[in-house]
């Protein structure tokens, strides 16, 4: 059995999904939180879209890493010796450039994936130590949205936070957050910040609504997760994906929007939900940035910016915060 299994079978994280259900599905607009999201399935095919065609956002970062890994780290080092620590890790997929960065600029660097996933943590560790001499890999299971303790070390800290992960918070949540990350940090610490930036909505949809399927997948996904860990009888041929644009707040949504007038039954806690025809539940914002927004956030949460890397194409930043 995999951790990953044993977390979701766990009480806490049971009390916290019906929690989630009673408090978000009793709304006029009906919401689920996007942490739903990421069970063994969802956390799949959410690699998979970042393998879709539509979803740039991966691979735009991912270039702009290749080509400024050497000058982020060395920007982020001002000639001390880094560790590197993740939030979020998940795959660390993009990190392993940063990661080989490191290793050439002080030759061996201890690396702190934190996620609330552990079979993810497992095997980035495995990978990163097999792929990359030189990096020691000291994973923390942990939700770093409910606060981050890092060990106190001589070494300066850097803290990634990329995917554009942070688009996935209200702009007051992103604050807070960031404040956060920025009290558990020493002065001379860093924080580098992967944004996704507003561009043309003929790009934007797309990426959120892919032609093979996936994210539709993805977002009917949490359904079929309710009907695990709760008992509750979706049936998922009555439930459509939706992405659209929300321009007044910058933001792609997603929905999952009822096909017909029905009643949901969530038989393991006594729990029933009407849809009418068309009603939606909104399960995701992913806010778009201006390109100046970044350091505005930034500033906010008590960093200074130190520096910005963008794509040719302005599609997306990646942003170096100071303590
Ligand atoms: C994790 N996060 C940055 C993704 C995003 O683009 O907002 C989640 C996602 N939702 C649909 N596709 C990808």
């Amino acid at each position: 059995m995999t951790t990953m299994a044993l977390q979701v079978f766990s009480p806490a994280v049971e009390e916290r999904v019906a929690f989630a259900v009673r408090e978000g599905l009793g709304l006029m607009q009906k919401r689920l939180p996007p942490w739903l999201f990421y069970d063994e399935a969802g956390s799949r095919l959410f690699e998979e879209i970042t393998e879709r065609p539509e979803y740039y956002l991966t691979r735009t970062e991912r270039a702009i890493l290749a080509e400024h890994a050497q000058s982020i780290m060395e920007r982020a080092a001002q000639g001390r010796r880094l560790r590197i620590v993740e939030l979020g890790a998940g795959s660390a997929d993009k990190t392993r450039l940063l990661l080989g960065a490191a290793v050439a600029l002080q030759g061996r660097v201890v690396y702190e994936p934190v996620d609330v996933s552990a079979s993810a943590l497992q095997l980035a560790t495995e990978r990163i130590e097999r792929e990359i001499a030189g990096v020691t890999v000291a994973p923390q299971v942990k939700d770093y949205t409910r606060g981050l303790e890092l060990a106190e070390t001589d070494e300066r800290k850097l803290v990634l936070y990329i995917g554009s992960s942070i688009g996935n918070f209200e702009p007051w949540e992103a604050e807070n957050l960031l404040t956060m990350v920025r009290t558990a940090l020493q002065p001379g610490d860093g924080l580098l910040l992967g944004t996704d930036l507003v561009k043309d909505q003929s790009i934007l949809l797309p990426a959120y609504d892919d032609a093979a399927g996936v994210t539709a997948a993805f977002n009917l996904n949490l359904l079929a997760r309710l009907n695990r860990e709760l008992d509750a009888d979706f049936d998922l041929e009555s439930f459509e994906h939706r992405a659209l644009w929300n321009d007044s707040k910058s933001r792609i949504e997603m929905h999952l929007v009822s096909r017909i007038k029905q009643e949901v039954c969530f038989r393991g806690m006594d729990f029933e939900v009407r849809f009418r025809e068309n009603e939606s539940i909104h399960t995701e914002n992913s806010y778009k940035y201006r390109i100046e927004q970044p350091e505005e956030l930034l500033t906010k949460a008590g960093f200074a910016q130190e520096g910005r890397w963008t794509d040719k194409r302005g599609w997306f930043a990646v942003s170096l915060g100071r303590v």
